[in-house]
Formats: structure tokens, sequence, C-alpha cells
């Protein structure tokens, strides 16, 4: 085996070789991955640590919080608010922003979470995972409000998930390509396994929640009507499908080998723009994505331009290979004439 590089050493590089990243934005990289590695443990011991089945609370959203998810938003806070690194935190699962407390030094950056995504995949011991993504808190005035987060995810300083599979994995971007880290439990530290992660541009995988196609829009629906007549049909080519139902599972897999994700506005809650949270799942994976070679749009707009109206905000997605994201967008394009 060739010589390990460990995420300490891989960001001590990137912040020296190419001055991507500031020392804060290093120490605050590596405090959210020793909390994923916290939340690893709790995850691996279900039933064992009594972390299964819902907490009985909900979130703003109305969602009903499993005690993983209220578990893993509080290992984040904790592993987070002291280092000096943060100004405040959000999360998928908290109402308002978690401003870090007076006790403690005020940092320059700003931290958003999912902290447990795929939260229905919990107690059927199938892949979920924690999303993450840092903006820089804006200048020229002192405190923080929730505004200072409404900012469009390509001012993101970085990016990244660790999906809890059969391998725990950490997936990072600090703006320089995409880079993965596998969990050695072992040795308790974080081995760079892959880096310069790249989407194949074209695939014959899609990832959708077929159950809802009575709901789509049309383009979405001659998108997909399209892949299922594979060969014989406009495509010339059979497609295949995967929804895990974890966001970081399907996206992980298309990090790995290609593949389109969508979860698209539906007829079921029309006003609703989609069900995917922008600040905390969408921009994060677009991030990534794009910076795999990938795209990621609304069906009309890049993802990473959308300009957040508020914190919880949800959007459409249509992430993964260029080509289909693409070809997906320009058929929202022709639809909207
Ligand atoms: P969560 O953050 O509450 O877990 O919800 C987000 C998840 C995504 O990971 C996944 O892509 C989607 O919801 C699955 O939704 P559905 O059950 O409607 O297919
Ligand atoms: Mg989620």
């Amino acid at each position: 085996m060739g010589k390990r590089v460990s995420l300490t050493q891989y960001l001590v590089e990137q912040q020296r070789m190419h001055g991507h990243i500031p020392g804060q934005l290093r120490l605050l990289i590596e405090v959210v991955a020793r909390a994923c590695k916290r939340i690893a443990i709790s995850v691996n011991k279900g039933a064992l640590g009594d972390v299964l089945g819902s907490a009985g609370t909900e979130n703003v959203q109305g969602e009903v919080q499993k005690k993983l998810d209220v578990i893993c938003n509080e290992v984040l806070i904790e592993a987070n608010e002291w280092g000096g690194h943060l100004a405040a935190m959000a999360s998928e699962e908290m109402d308002g922003i978690y401003l870090v407390p007076n006790r403690f030094p005020q940092g320059e950056y700003l931290l958003l979470f999912d902290p447990l995504d795929g939260s229905s995949n919990i107690d059927v011991n199938v892949s979920i995972g924690t999303i993450f993504s840092v903006l820089k808190k804006p200048e020229g005035h002192t405190g923080v409000s929730e505004g200072d987060f409404l900012q469009p995810g390509h001012q993101q300083a970085a990016a990244g998930y660790c999906i809890y599979g059969p391998q725990t994995t950490l997936v990072l971007t600090v703006g320089d390509g995409v880079a993965m880290f596998t969990l050695d439990r072992e040795q308790g530290s974080w081995v760079l396994t892959q880096d310069g992660v790249k989407i194949p541009e074209d695939t014959k995988e899609f990832a959708i929640n077929m159950s809802n196609m009575r709901h789509w829009a049309p383009p979405v629906k001659r998108y997909i009507d399209e892949c299922l007549a594979g060969k014989e049909g406009p495509r010339g080519k059979d497609f295949n499908m995967r929804w895990v139902a974890s966001m970081v599972a399907d996206v992980h897999r298309i990090l790995t080998r290609g593949g389109i994700f969508m979860y698209p506005w539906d007829k079921r809650e029309p006003e609703k723009p989609g069900k995917l949270r922008l600040m905390y799942e969408a921009n994060p994976m677009g991030f990534i994505v794009e910076q795999a070679g990938g795209a990621a749009t609304n069906g009309l707009q890049r993802v990473l331009d959308l300009q957040p109206g508020k914190l919880h905000e949800r959007v459409s997605v249509i992430l993964g290979s260029k080509n289909e994201v693409e070809r997906v967008t320009s058929y929202h394009v022709d639809a909207a004439g």
C-alpha cells in the first residue's frame, strides 16, 4: 500500500500549496469531520445504543424527528461552538440560527447542516449521511442575523457530506475539486482514498421517486418517459433506475459511477418549490457535483446562483452527469417557451 494521506495532511497541503484554505476554515472542517466520527459511532450502535425510533418531536418543517436527528444535531453544535472559528450555525432541525455563545470567541464563518439526511432510512439500516455547507460571514457589521446566511451557493467556502454506509466516507470540496476520505476505524483517522473525483458526463442511470410520476411537470415526465422507452425510444439506449431515498447515498453513487438525481417540483403541494432544502441539501451537493464536473439546476437556473429568500427554503433539484442535467434543463426551457 502507498503512503497514506490523512485529512489533516490534505488540508495542510491545500493551505500551503494552493492557498485555498485559511487556518480557521481548516480547523472548522477538522471539527466537522471529528463530529461525523462521533455520529458514525452512534449510527453504528443502532438498537444497542438506544438511538433508533422517533424522538416524539417535530422540526420547524413539521417533520417528525427521529432520535438520531436530534442526537446528530447536538453533536454538531457541541463540537463546533467553542473552537473560535464560527459566528453562527443553522440546521435543518432548528427553527432559527444558533449563535455561538458569548463565552466563546467568535469566528468569521457560518456553518449550515442537515445533521442526518435520509431520516426515513435510519430504522431500516440503510445508508444515511450528514451534509454541511460553509459560508463566510459578510463583513462590515458586528453580530450575526439570519440575513447573513442568505447567500447564493456559489459563495460557499467549503461543502461536504459524510455517508454512513458499508464504509464511512467523508466527501469534501474547498473549491479545488472533490476529495474522498474513508474512516479507518482502528486508527480513528480519515484517510484520503480518492482525489480529483470526476462524474462521467453521460449516464444510463437515473434516480427519482417514481411513485410521484402522476404529479410531475411535463418536462420531467418527458425525460423519464424517454429513458423508460430504452433502446427502441428516442435515446436509443436502455436506462437503469436507483432510488435509495437518502440523497447522500444517491449523490455518492453518482460521484462514483455517474447518473442523474432528481427531486423536482410536483403537484402534491404546488405552492412548495420542491421537497429538498436549498441551504442544507441542494447548495452543498450542487457545489460538490459541479466541482466534480457535473451540473445542478432547479430545471431552469443553476442551483448555486439562486438567491435564498429564507433559511429553510425548498427547491427543485436536478443534478449529476452534465449532459443529462443539461438535457432535462433544456426540456424545462422548451416548456417555459
Ligand atoms: P430528510 O432530510 O428529512 O431525511 O429528507 C431528505 C430526503 C433525501 O435524502 C431523499 O432524497 C428524499 O428525502 C427522499 O424522499 P422520498 O421519501 O419522498 O422519496
Ligand atoms: Mg435531508
